[in-house]
């Protein structure tokens, strides 16, 4: 039997005898060799494997040390697992309704075992795109972030605890890095992994890069990122993150987690639910009161971050499928370029919106 004591990159058979060698995981699905195994990876990132025996199924996600979706030409830490780990434990253990659980972790093979979320949970975003409502979706992710957001804060910790978590996730930093890349820098300026909808958003990734009142927004919006541990955040909180049925809300794949600013997260899921939106003109014809000072920072933050979220899947490296899949390419262009100047107009406008129903009627307007 081979011994997995140090790394290696695992593949539907040798997953097995993994799962053979390991207590925790054998003890779980049974021993057999009869285990189905799939790989189901459509992240950006990690490798995914869904394992059924005749008595249980869980989730296998090993990350290698680079970006899946690019290629071994973009390294990236493969310890980003030890985070993702610790932080769905320690949300999972804050909101448990939400999160799903972890029952196994391997810091050598940069490997975790957790629940399979069986169907019919599937990704959000592809609810979303096939036009499903999702009645508790709201109720869920308010109680997932305020719970995961209030509890990881020095509005509850103490100094002490909070102070020893932070530098715990400082570990992260290379992941803190990656997103302070592709979000805060590479769409303001020419780079390498940049695209867009061309030649007809040319014109309009041209204007971002020269627009000095963006650039001066998101390089506050940047500083905030890097500088305010405000509490445990998700990261990654985008609607691909989520898992869901009608009756149940699922959030995955935080490897990206770190103290950072709360209104990162809200503005991560306020700006992909904002792009689904522009995006849904372009699949029409297919078948298918603030508080205190606090809130009201925290609402401008993710309205800040959620427009920073837009633009980079407009015109920065990895874009969604809610637009990528709008097989016309002029209609992807138009809902794009809707999209895009709403987002900068609204990194730049942020400050004077006092409700998300005046952002909501905006983005009506410019619809229709
Ligand atoms: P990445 O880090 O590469 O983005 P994700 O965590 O987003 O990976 O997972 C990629 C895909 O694997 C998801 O889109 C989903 O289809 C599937 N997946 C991930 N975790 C689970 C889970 N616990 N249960 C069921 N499917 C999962
Ligand atoms: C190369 S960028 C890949 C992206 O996928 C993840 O979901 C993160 O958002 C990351 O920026
Ligand atoms: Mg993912």
């Amino acid at each position: 039997m081979p011994a997995f004591d140090e790394f290696r990159p695992l593949d539907e058979k040798s997953l097995v005898e993994y799962i053979k060698a390991t207590p925790n995981l054998s003890s779980l699905l049974g021993v057999s060799d009869n285990y189905q195994i799939k790989e189901v990876g459509d992240g950006n990132l990690n490798f995914v494997y869904i394992v059924v025996s005749s008595s249980a199924s869980l989730v296998i996600k090993q990350a290698l040390p680079y970006i899946r979706c690019i290629g071994e030409s973009w390294p990236m830490t493969k310890d980003r697992a030890y985070y993702e780990a610790k932080a769905l434990k320690e949300h999972g253990r804050l909101c448990p309704a939400h999160v799903p659980e972890v029952y196994h972790f391997d810091r050598n093979m940069s490997l975790i075992g957790m629940r399979y979320l069986e169907p019919p949970h599937i990704i959000l975003r592809k609810g979303l795109i096939a036009g499903v409502e999702y009645p508790l979706l709201a109720e869920h992710m308010a109680e997932y972030m305020s719970k995961t957001l209030f509890y990881t804060s020095l509005l509850y910790t103490t100094t002490m605890e909070h102070k020893r978590e932070v530098a715990e996730f400082c570990g992260n930093v290379e992941l803190c890095r990656h997103t302070g890349q592709v979000v805060f820098s590479d769409p303001y300026k020419v780079s390498e992994y940049n695209h867009w909808t061309s030649p007809h958003l040319d014109h309009d990734a041209e204007a971002v890069r020269e627009d000095n009142v963006l650039k001066l927004e998101v390089a506050q919006l940047k500083s905030k990122f890097y500088e305010r541990a405000q509490a445990l955040i998700h990261g990654d909180l985008h609607t691909s993150s989520v898992m869901v049925t009608q009756d149940s809300t699922q959030v995955i794949d935080p490897e990206f987690s770190f103290y950072g600013p709360m209104g990162f997260d809200i503005g991560a899921f306020l700006g992909n639910l904002i792009l689904t939106f522009f995006a849904q003109d372009g699949h029409s014809n297919q078948e298918n009161d603030r508080k205190t000072n606090f809130m009201q920072e925290l609402f401008h933050d993710s309205l800040g971050f959620g427009s920073a979220k837009m633009i980079r899947r407009i015109v920065g490296v990895v874009h969604v499928e809610d637009t990528e899949s709008i097989a016309d390419i002029s209609k992807r262009a138009d809902c794009e370029r809707k999209a895009l100047n709403f987002a900068k107009m609204l990194m730049k406008e942020r400050r004077k919106f006092v409700s998300i129903e005046e952002v909501i009627s905006i983005i009506e307007h410019v619809a229709s």
